[in-house]
């Protein structure tokens, strides 16, 4: 049936309707949702006139308003903290941009959850215009409101978070999220700054058509890893892993994006020159997880669920293995045959 005007369905009233399944939410949490959209919004708008910047002026020049222009990532940063700080539903926000926590101000008004962000991620493509995106985790504070929020807020275990999801800058602009509840996406619509709900319930399909690498790093793997890839390239002769074809963006919310919808699998795995693998835990790997997670399929480190991985510092990495259900076991199958590094 074709969608009339009253089908249509905004965050703004997706998020409502999500809330009134529970009677005991305050709303804080929804309101924080929609504070993200706004910065979405921003950085939206944003982005799409990147490619104008060398006609309006580039980075660090002043322009024709009069503004100081800003690299776009720091510009992504600036625009989720303002977009959070202020609305007292947040204690203490981390970028990936920040070697530290941001306490929020008054203290008087912290609001009782974290956000952890990485805000412009795919630092290699923001230049070139390809896909880039914004990823978030959201935990509840676990430190007493009374004192000071610490690193104990933020560094906690992914399958704590309360919500996670990130915001991808493509074709279109879109949001996908999730509460625990399925995870859900919306496509902006820039005639009237609206997200709509254009992908509701997204499930991953269990096994994927394409695996997702950046194999320029193959003789850095350990011999599983490269097993592993071979066997999604080649299939492994067996019957159990028919070949893939191969997308590789180097933007992960745009590689998981596509997997998401399509099937596959993404893998970023340790290697000799980063031992434990390039992806941040807090900001790429956790919030990511659960997005996979919520709509059917896995995300490991190799070896065990990523959810699972208790964080010891913010900056943390990890490897990851993540997307179709049948595809991450199947690789997380052969990483165990190897023993683990010391
Ligand atoms: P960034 O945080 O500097 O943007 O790096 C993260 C990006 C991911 O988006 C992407 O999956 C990965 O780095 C690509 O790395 P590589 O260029 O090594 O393939
Ligand atoms: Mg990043």
């Amino acid at each position: 049936m074709p969608h009339t005007s009253t089908s249509i369905i905004t965050i703004e009233r997706f998020i409502m309707e999500q809330e009134r399944l529970h009677p005991e939410a305050t709303g804080e949490l929804s309101n924080l949702l929609y504070d993200l959209c706004l910065a979405a919004k921003i950085i939206s708008r944003h982005v799409r006139r990147a490619g104008l910047t060398d006609i309006l002026g580039s980075a660090g020049a002043v322009n024709v308003s009069g503004d100081l222009q800003q690299k776009l990532d720091l510009f992504a940063h600036d625009a989720v903290q303002n977009a959070v700080q202020h609305t007292g539903r947040v204690c203490i926000a981390v970028s990936e941009e920040d070697e530290e926590p941001m306490l929020c101000p008054p203290a008087s008004r912290r609001g009782k959850y974290v956000i952890l962000y990485d805000p412009l991620d795919g630092s290699t493509n923001i230049d070139v215009n390809v896909s880039i995106g914004t990823i978030f985790s959201i935990h509840r504070r676990v430190t007493a409101r009374k004192g000071e929020p610490s690193l104990a807020d933020c560094l906690q275990v992914g399958r704590k978070q309360v919500a996670a999801g990130y915001i991808l800058y493509g074709s279109s602009t879109m949001l996908v999220y999730t509460t625990g509840q399925g995870v859900h996406g919306f496509t902006l619509d820039p005639t009237i700054g609206e997200f709509l709900l254009s992908h509701p319930d997204i499930r991953t399909p269990e096994t994927g058509k394409y695996y997702s690498v950046n194999e320029s790093n193959w003789n850095r793997w350990t011999p599983a890893v490269q097993r592993a890839v071979a066997a999604f390239k080649n299939g492994d002769g067996g019957g159990r892993m028919q070949a893939k074809n191969a997308r590789y963006i180097g933007s992960l919310v745009a590689d998981i994006h596509r997997n998401l919808i399509s099937g596959g699998i993404f893998l970023y795995p340790a290697d000799t020159r980063s031992s434990e693998g390039k992806l941040r835990l807090l900001y790429e790997a956790a919030p990511l997880a659960l997005v996979v997670e919520q709509a059917g399929g896995a995300a490991t480190d190799g070896r065990r669920p990523i959810l699972d991985l208790v964080p010891k510092s913010l900056h943390q990495r990890t490897p990851l293995f993540i997307g179709s259900k049948a595809d991450v076991a199947f690789a997380s199958e052969i990483l165990s045959t190897e023993s683990v590094p010391a």
